[in-house]
């Protein structure tokens, strides 16, 4: 689909602070996507759409859910993790798009997985360092992100557990494997 295209299909779902972050999520998904040799375009398609369902109600992405026969524990773990493989769903169903790996890239865009693919990993990273977020630890992931790509998901990752923990949440099961592989992974490349 065409870029420009894709976004307006996105800004109508979107708040204008929501659809800012989408374009920083694109331009920095393109960079990675250059830097690390995925598939532009696609890298392209899936950070206009990642954040697709943000904005459908509990309710609707509950119905999703359970519909769909996606993972019924995401019910029991932040309702902040659903947008993500409802927004596949949606975009599949209500825009179209029927690449398998744009819509795992939004899938698993939040919680991440065990054996994220190249796309996968730079749009999780991407939606972490692009120049709208502000959090304390970015500035140190984007330059990391600019040398290893599984270093910086590392830290994403690392940063998010923490900050869950920290406000006494659980942790999704995914998000733990996902950092631990990673890092098994790399105890075994040393
Ligand atoms: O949708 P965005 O705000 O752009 O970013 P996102 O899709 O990565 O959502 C991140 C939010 O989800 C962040 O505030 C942390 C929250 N969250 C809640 N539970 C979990 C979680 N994130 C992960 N990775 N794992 C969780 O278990
Ligand atoms: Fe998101
Ligand atoms: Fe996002």
């Amino acid at each position: 689909m065409e870029r420009d295209m894709a976004l307006e299909l996105v800004k109508e779902q979107l708040t204008e602070h929501r659809y800012q972050h989408t374009l920083g999520v694109m331009e920095t998904a393109i960079d990675l996507a250059k830097r690390y040799d995925a598939d532009l375009k696609k890298a392209e398609t899936a950070a206009i759409f990642h954040d697709y369902a943000k904005f459908r109600s509990k309710e609707e992405m509950k119905q999703i859910i359970i519909d769909q026969h996606m993972p019924k524990d995401l019910l029991f773990y932040n309702t902040e993790l659903w947008h993500a493989p409802v927004g596949a769903y949606l975009v599949n169903t209500e825009v179209g798009i029927q690449d398998e790996e744009i819509l795992d890239a939004i899938r698993f865009h939040t919680s991440g997985r065990e054996r994220m693919t190249l796309l996968e990993k730079v749009i999780f990273v991407a939606d972490y360092i692009e120049p709208g977020r502000h959090f304390p630890g970015v500035e140190e992931v984007r330059e990391i992100a600019k040398q290893d790509l599984d270093t910086a998901l590392i830290y994403s990752l690392r940063n998010t557990i923490m900050f869950l923990a920290k406000k006494n949440q659980a942790i999704y099961p995914d998000t733990l494997q996902t950092y631990n592989a990673l890092i098994l992974n790399k105890k075994g490349e040393s």
